[in-house]
């Protein structure tokens, strides 16, 4: 039989924080590597967190009227490269296709590294008139980048899964409304799903999309001492309408260029999760992304099947929610108690024979270690009850902890000393690329994250860097 110390984490988050994510990775059975670096295998654990990923956020996009349709994965090198500014910084990234067999094909295919060029050439066919938009178009796909710094699994990887929104709009406020929209989607997905508090805000222009006429984002501070960008929601203007001749008659039989936008989220977004609420038993998961919420462990020494009887009642008797028994009889209670916090499913339900006498059962919380003892016939709703504790308070732990990361300044010493201590700054700032080029360069790589939306109505402080009147207040931070 196994033994209990086999599976657990052997390093603590806080001394060894990669290590500790990748043993979490693997343990939890969340991850594989692979023969191909930087390609990793989705497992049905970390799949199932995606598939409740894209549940949602699929459900939300179909109310605003956004269809899913599928464009292929293969891009025809003149096709990439018409919008040249967009590919500029990312070409070194893109993976090609140039033979069939031994056949040497005429033209290099890319794979996808984002579709708006395979996109936009069918969208320049399909828009004529005013009454042909808003065209609104989501994508669930793969897409590859061949990054050669290190990867990172779910955080940086060759090959990985989003969804990609492109739409057109007949005019300027239908697509920026947009913008705003699915990016309050992205927030719900992060606040609400993931239980992670995120920054909204607007991207400077040095850390915009090349593509677009301004990048909204949603950001958020590790426990790595990084910040990442979890999601993002782009502005195009007629940018690419112009560069791919999407055109319509307006009602006055004008003809005028479309206004796009382009938003995703990726399977990044699990990494993120794993790292903020994760612990030194392993993953710790939001109940509303488990793929179980809870898993009975019947403690059967003796009375065997009258126990195991009683855990598939128990189960039948919660199946509104995701849960299973593990009635595998070669572990013990001890080894399915680590297995299962290590997977990180919310509430363990212990039922062994004296809670069958006494109608009871004992529910364990993964994110606190809580123990209670319920009533049977209180445990439905005890459960629904705890499931929304857990989600608040892993969420109320994460908004404390970005809290307690962030530094708010208007001091240049005070800025440096802070991104040295690996927090997050919030300063005021000239918003000139020149300078932001000198922040990198100076705290050794602290990068804009976003300008927050809610600035304040009157800005008179000066920027801690360069002394120029400050324009915003933005976030900066080393970031993944
Ligand atoms: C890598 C290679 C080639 C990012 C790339 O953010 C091109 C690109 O255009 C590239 N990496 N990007 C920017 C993607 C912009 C935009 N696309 C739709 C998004 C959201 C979804």
């Amino acid at each position: 039989m196994a033994e209990e110390k086999d599976i657990g984490i052997t390093v603590k988050k806080s001394e060894n924080f990669s290590e500790w994510y990748t043993q979490v990775i693997q343990k939890a059975d969340l991850i594989e590597y692979t023969s191909v670096s930087g390609c990793m295998v989705f497992k049905p654990w970390s799949y199932a967190i995606w598939e409740k990923v894209k549940e949602f956020f699929d459900k939300e996009i179909k109310k605003k009227g956004i269809k899913n349709a599928y464009f292929p994965l293969f891009i025809p090198e003149a096709l990439l490269k018409k919008e040249a500014k967009h590919v500029e910084g990312f070409s070194p990234e893109v993976a090609w296709v140039t033979h069939a067999g031994n056949t040497k094909l005429n033209e290099r295919l890319a794979i996808r590294p984002t579709s708006e060029t395979i996109m936009y050439e069918s969208y320049s066919k399909w828009i004529r008139s005013h009454r042909d938009l808003p065209l609104l178009i989501n994508q669930w796909c793969n897409v590859v980048r061949w990054e050669f710094a290190n990867p990172i699994p779910f955080l940086r990887t060759r090959e990985f899964l989003w969804q990609e929104g492109h739409t057109v709009h007949a005019n300027q406020k239908s697509a920026e409304d947009e913008v705003y929209d699915i990016l309050e989607l992205y927030r719900k997905v992060f606040e609400e799903l993931y239980a992670i508090p995120v920054i909204k805000g607007t991207k400077s222009e040095k850390e915009k999309f090349a593509g677009a006429v301004f990048t909204t984002s949603v950001e958020t501070f590790l426990p790595a001492g990084k910040a990442i960008q979890g999601a993002t929601s782009h502005s195009l203007g007629q940018n690419f309408s112009k560069a791919f001749d999407i055109k319509f008659l307006d009602e006055n039989e004008k003809t005028q260029y479309g206004w796009q936008n382009s938003w995703g989220l990726t399977t990044r977004s699990i990494g993120i999760m794993i790292m903020m609420h994760g612990d030194n038993k392993g993953l710790v998961l939001p109940p509303r992304v488990a793929p179980l919420k809870a898993v009975i462990v019947p403690i059967f020494y003796k009375e065997k099947e009258k126990v195991l009887e009683a855990a598939k009642r128990l189960k039948e008797k919660l199946s509104d929610f995701e849960i299973e028994v593990d009635s595998r009889e070669e572990y013990t209670p001890g080894w399915k108690f680590n297995h299962w916090e290590l997977k990180g499913v919310p509430i363990r339900i212990e039922l062994g024979p004296k809670d069958i006498e006494k109608s009871k059962a004992v529910l364990v919380r993964r994110d606190t270690g809580e123990k209670i003892e319920v009533p049977i016939e209180k445990i439905k709703n005890k459960i629904s009850e705890l499931l929304e504790e857990i989600q608040s308070n892993l969420f109320s732990r994460a908004k404390k902890f970005l809290e307690n990361n962030t530094v708010e300044t208007k001091e240049w010493p005070d800025f440096m000393r802070a991104i040295k201590d690996k927090k997050m700054v919030y300063a005021p700032w000239c918003a000139e690329t020149a300078c932001e080029e000198w922040i990198k360069d100076k705290t050794g790589g602290a990068k804009s994250l976003n300008i927050p939306f809610n600035l304040p109505k009157k800005i008179n402080e000066t920027c801690p860097q360069c002394g120029k009147p400050a324009k915003v207040w933005c976030y900066f931070a080393k970031s993944y």
